[in-house]
């Protein structure tokens, strides 16, 4: 029950916060509690339901780089939708495939053997989860600690890391997901396809490895503001990258 009671926590939080009755700063302390900007159990589901990851920020809150009306609609609509879908899916799944809990991992280890609405919604209900925590704002800029270290180790200087990150968000045809993940000490660039991601246990996800960096580019993410203008909207989005949680999910698989 501890679970569920720090959940109620976070969300009573930042319900206040919603309200504006907290001032901004307060809110990155709330979300930085405990030395991690990944609120506790973010990830979890409350008891055998996933829910509705609450967003650190107001909806406007990343304007004039991503609007208000698109964060809404993101997060209220599409995000929810996969998360009533997630768990209307799970219902339909055998116990003794997942057994009596599950989390993310024990979901996509397991993805093969799942129904496709399962996927498709955990993917969709995992990487926006991802997605929302990986922007703040006044955010972008450039890494710094031992991420910034790895970026340069990897890909020569930052400007070459957002240059190929970039071409690799503006090449996945259709609806997917660009990365930065960690694997086996080192970091690389992928993109994946639909709501899938490169936790997931297929072999048609080219690079595996633990996510540091996520990017939406469903048109959805951006059609009304920027149309099909992928292009402007990744050059907004770099203003808003939230540099401090990228390092945390870097500290943490790299452990
Ligand atoms: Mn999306």
């Amino acid at each position: 029950m501890k679970k569920n009671e720090t959940r109620r926590d976070f969300l009573k939080q930042s319900a206040t916060l919603a309200l504006g009755t907290i001032a901004a700063t307060s809110l990155s302390n709330i979300a930085l509690a405990g030395s991690t900007v990944v609120p506790p159990n973010y990830f979890l589901p409350d008891g055998d339901k996933f829910t509705l990851s609450v967003l650190p920020y107001n909806y406007d809150a990343l304007e004039p780089h991503i609007d208000k009306l698109t964060m809404e609609i993101h997060h209220g609509k599409h995000h929810q939708a996969y998360v009533t879908n997630l768990n209307k899916a799970l219902e339909t799944v055998d116990s003794s495939v997942l057994g009596g809990t599950y989390t993310f991992e024990s979901i996509f280890e397991k993805v093969e053997k799942l129904p496709a609405a399962v996927r498709n919604n955990a993917g969709g209900h995992y990487n926006h989860s991802l997605f929302w925590i990986l922007m703040k704002p006044n955010g972008g800029g450039q890494p710094k600690g031992k991420l910034a270290t790895a970026i340069n180790a990897s890909f020569g200087s930052f400007d070459e890391f957002k240059k190929k990150f970039t071409e690799s968000a503006m090449t996945r045809f259709g609806s997917g997901w660009a990365w930065l993940v960690y694997n086996n000490g080192k970091l690389a660039i992928t993109s994946t396809p639909n709501q899938d991601n490169p936790l997931m246990n297929l072999s048609t996800i080219e690079t595996k490895g633990k996510p540091v960096l996520a990017l939406d580019v469903w048109e959805h993410a951006y059609y009304l503001k920027n149309q099909n203008k992928r292009a402007d909207y990744i050059t907004s989005w770099w203003n808003v990258v939230n540099w401090d949680t990228a390092e945390s999910l870097f500290t943490a698989a790299s452990k």
